[in-house]
């Protein structure tokens, strides 16, 4: 057995789960590539199958930029271009296999302003309600940046808000399980892996 000293979590109606950013260019190979990202994606694989075969709600948030977004380089912002709507380079990877019911949030889609979060600016929130989800459970890319900030705001709207820290990568690899990590559980995030979850 290799749950250890883990308790196991039962998946219950309520429970969603929201995969945040996993996006051709945050892979390798990708304009703006997270160390190892690809590796979040069998991983998640399976968390989509025990989701799915609960029949509960799978929400995939994605970074949706204009070409001319304001958080590009050539715009002044701190990034590459990346993710821009349309393109493969946002596209989910072939390999990710979602369910065909998976809601899907297009997140930072307008030029003058940058959002992180998948609550930010989107209809994350009441799809969510709708669905009666009030337990959410995020993975994804990256881990400092858009996993981070929607964890945040899944806590501060009351959402009970599990990390899954086998299908997360952060772009800062000295930051993975130091900072952001660490501020994710000080703010009431509790971190899981697949094997706590029954089957
Ligand atoms: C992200 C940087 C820029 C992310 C999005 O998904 O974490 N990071 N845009
Ligand atoms: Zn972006």
């Amino acid at each position: 057995m290799s749950e250890g000293r883990h308790a196991k979590i039962g998946l219950q109606a309520g429970d969603a789960l929201i995969l945040v950013d996993v996006q051709n260019d945050f892979l390798p190979g990708g304009s703006l590539a997270v160390p190892a990202g690809d590796e979040v994606v069998p991983v998640l694989n399976r968390y989509l199958t025990l989701f799915h075969s609960h029949r509960l709600p799978v929400f995939a948030t994605r970074d949706w930029h204009p070409p001319d977004h304001c958080s590009f380089q050539h715009q002044g912002g701190p990034w590459p271009p990346h993710c821009i709507a349309a393109t493969q380079g946002a596209a989910f990877p072939a390999s990710l296999r979602l369910p065909a019911d998976t809601f899907v949030i297009s997140k930072a889609t307008a030029r003058e302003r940058d959002a992180y979060s998948g609550f930010d600016n989107t209809q994350l929130d009441s799809l969510l309600k709708s669905a009666g989800a009030v337990r959410v459970f995020i993975g994804g890319l990256a881990t400092e940046y858009c996993v981070l900030n929607t964890v945040k705001d899944a806590l501060r709207y009351h959402y009970t808000t599990f990390v899954l820290e086998d299908a997360i990568r952060a772009i800062d690899t000295s930051l993975n399980h130091g900072g952001a990590s660490e501020q994710m559980k000080t703010l009431g995030a509790i971190p899981i892996h697949l094997e706590m979850l029954d089957a």
